[in-house]
């Protein structure tokens, strides 16, 4: 599904209003101060920066194109241009029990826009966040690429590793964080039934959509009850904690692949926190009795063996809330392991 597989586009997200604890923008930076960029160029991989988005208003846009003072394309990006405006105290309510509603639709639709550029290319596109609201902006720009590229027809699966499932209607969140929403978003489950221009409006355009059916779980262990009941209404293909204990890693990713067929492309977002807090502790919502770092690097194997996959996330690394120096270390090697694994780096 890739034209030069060897070409990534390479995206740190340094982003954090989908939730409410300070840090988790600084996991982009942790990662590649850890070296992952020139793992990723030893594993043979050219990379790619993207432009930073222009804001939204066609005025500033107008103004920037004048001063032909666009930066060269970077791999990290903080957003300041889009969220700058929006500092002021009470600027950015919440809405429908959403937090920083306005925030999280805006940058996330400029990172699908980003995410688009590689996709449509044909290009590998890796993303490191950042909390996991920013997977709005990367599962619906590698979606509306891939159909650019195939037809509007052709879907792309999506495999989220995560000890929660990201499902919550905004009405339903127990917290009100948008990390805890995107996946109900990207496959319509929550609707927006708003005015055009509303937070996340962007998102109803069927060529930015997952198909549910496509979508598969691995590692649930903390599903709130909402959550619970539209897998089973939905009849969402999960695999808990519970399923990989009984069947082992192996075969759940044989379920796993069977499932979602061998016609189609893939897209990998792991939620670091999808780790035990053993491997991983600093994050923002750790959850004990978790994947081994061995079975979350097996995931990323599996998935890489197939040749399917097109887009990989690696989110909610936050190095701020190690509980020491090591716990911060261990997370950070851990999320680089990940990514090299799901870019094909192999024991032997
Ligand atoms: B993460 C919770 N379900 O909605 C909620 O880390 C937690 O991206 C969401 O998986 C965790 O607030 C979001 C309780
Ligand atoms: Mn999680
Ligand atoms: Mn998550
Ligand atoms: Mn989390």
């Amino acid at each position: 599904f890739l034209s030069n597989p060897s070409d990534l586009g390479v995206l740190g997200v340094c982003f954090n209003r989908g939730q409410t604890k300070k840090g988790v923008d600084t996991g982009p930076q942790a990662l590649i101060d850890a070296g992952l960029l020139s793992q990723l160029e030893g594993l043979g991989y050219t990379l790619h920066g993207s432009a930073s988005p222009t804001s939204s208003s066609s005025i500033a846009v107008a103004e920037a194109e004048a001063k032909k003072d666009a930066a060269p394309p970077s791999h990290v990006h903080d957003y300041r241009n889009l969220l700058d405006p929006l500092e002021k105290e009470g600027a950015d309510p919440p809405h429908r029990n959403m937090k920083n509603p306005v925030s999280v639709s805006q940058v996330t639709a400029a990172l699908s826009d980003q995410i688009y550029a590689h996709a449509s290319q044909g290009r590998m596109v890796l993303t490191l966040g950042g909390d996991h609201s920013i997977a709005m902006g990367t599962v619906s720009g590698v979606s509306r690429g891939i159909r650019s590229r195939f037809g509007a027809s052709t879907e792309t699966a999506l495999v989220w590793v995560d000890a929660h499932a990201d499902l919550n209607r905004p009405e339903d969140s127990p917290s009100g964080n948008v990390h805890g929403m995107p996946v109900a978003f990207l496959t319509g489950i929550a609707e927006e039934t708003s005015s055009p221009g509303a937070p996340f409006a962007w998102l109803k355009d069927p060529s930015f959509r997952t198909s549910y059916r496509k979508l598969v779980y691995i590692a649930l262990r903390d599903v709130d009850a909402g959550e619970k009941m539209l897998l089973r209404e939905y009849g969402i293909k999960a695999f808990s904690m519970h399923d990989i204990d009984r069947h082992g890693i192996g075969k759940i990713m044989d379920m796993c692949l069977a499932h979602i067929g061998t016609d189609v492309p893939v897209h990998l977002s792991f939620d670091v926190d999808a780790l035990d807090p053993m491997w991983a502790p600093s994050t923002g919502t750790p959850v004990r009795g978790g994947l081994t770092l061995r079975e979350g690097d097996f995931i990323c194997e599996a998935l890489h063996e197939t040749g399917q996959l097109v887009a990989v996330d690696l989110v909610e690394v936050n190095p701020h809330l190690a509980p020491d120096e090591m716990g911060k270390h261990d997370t950070v090697t851990a999320g680089c392991s990940l990514v090299r694994c799901a870019l094909g780096e192999s024991v032997l």
